[in-house]
């Protein structure tokens, strides 16, 4: 098997889909193991950087832009009333390139095979982040109970695609600036539910991934750069808002203070740490749901 790109790192990904806790249906991704392989052919395990329980958003993915993945799926949910080794769980990703064998859906859809992970045999997908696919995107479960899968269920998880500039738009100082992606201290990782948000925070500089669940409290060094990576899940639309803040938005091009997002939709807030502040949905429905969380803001 080709060993990563000729320009970028490969990565070689194995990961469980489980039933953490027997009582409840949470379905959710869980890392096993996770190499990365430079072009010079250096290899480091970065497993420690991920929680080993089974966590929703399922761990976050981060490659740069020239980056190839390999990702094998376990499948480790129980199915004690009815043995149907035909039963599988995928993962079908967003935004970055594929083969129709690693898109991670049922076999009437792909008119191939049913490409996911049964109770006797795993699956391996191959994704490539291709000049043009950085961004900030969602991967998720295709194939489990129903046509759409078990996303539902919380099996659904983010993949980071950084630039190959290495540079990101941050409303730092008062305006609008281009500056190295090194200047970000913390990545969260929010979906946005139909009545909640969940997430991780990402500390850039071990790399280490902290699983914060709901409404989660999140914290930054003033003057420091923070990302904010919203995806939203579910059928309801948001108002997303941080107040005190505004940031760029790549669409208009102008700095802005707050965001709707439908289904699906994805946005990245990239900011300056400055004043403690909230996140929230502000529309009506975000508002009732009390669908916020604090941002505070250390001197
Ligand atoms: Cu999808």
């Amino acid at each position: 098997m080709a060993q990563g790109s000729a320009t970028g790192n490969f990565h070689r990904i194995e990961m469980y889909a489980d039933k953490p806790y027997p009582q409840y249906e949470y379905l959710a991704y869980r890392m096993l193991r996770y190499e990365i392989t430079n072009p010079q052919g250096q290899t480091s395990d970065i497993t420690s950087r991920y929680s080993t329980a089974a966590i929703i958003p399922g761990p976050t993915i981060i490659m740069d832009e020239g980056d190839v993945a390999e990702i094998t799926l376990y499948n480790s949910i129980p199915n004690p009333d009815k043995i149907d080794l035909h039963e599988n769980v995928s993962l079908h990703v967003h935004g970055v390139h594929y083969d129709i064998i690693s898109d991670g859906t049922l076999k009437y859809i792909n008119l191939f095979q049913d490409e996911g992970a049964t109770l006797v045999s795993s699956y391996t997908y191959r994704w490539n982040a291709a000049a043009g696919t950085a961004g900030t995107w969602p991967y998720h479960d295709h194939n489990m109970s129903t046509h759409n899968g078990a996303e539902d269920k919380g099996l659904f998880g983010a993949l980071i695609v950084n630039p190959a500039s290495k540079t990101v738009t941050v409303n730092q100082g008062g305006g609008i600036q281009s500056v190295s992606l090194s200047s970000i201290k913390k990545d969260y990782v929010l979906y946005v539910l139909d009545d909640t948000f969940a997430g991780t925070v990402i500390d850039t500089q071990t790399g280490k991934q902290t699983p914060v669940w709901a409404n989660p409290a999140l914290t930054a060094q003033a003057g420091s750069n923070v990302r904010f990576h919203l995806i939203a899940l579910g059928t309801n639309f948001h108002q997303f808002k941080l107040p005190g803040y505004s940031w760029y938005d790549p669409v208009t091009q102008t700095l802005i203070e707050e965001k709707a997002m439908g289904p699906l939709e994805k946005h990245v807030v990239a900011v300056q740490a400055g004043a403690s502040t909230v996140y929230m949905d502000g529309s009506f429905a975000g508002i009732a749901q009390n669908m916020l969380g604090s941002f505070t803001v250390a001197p």
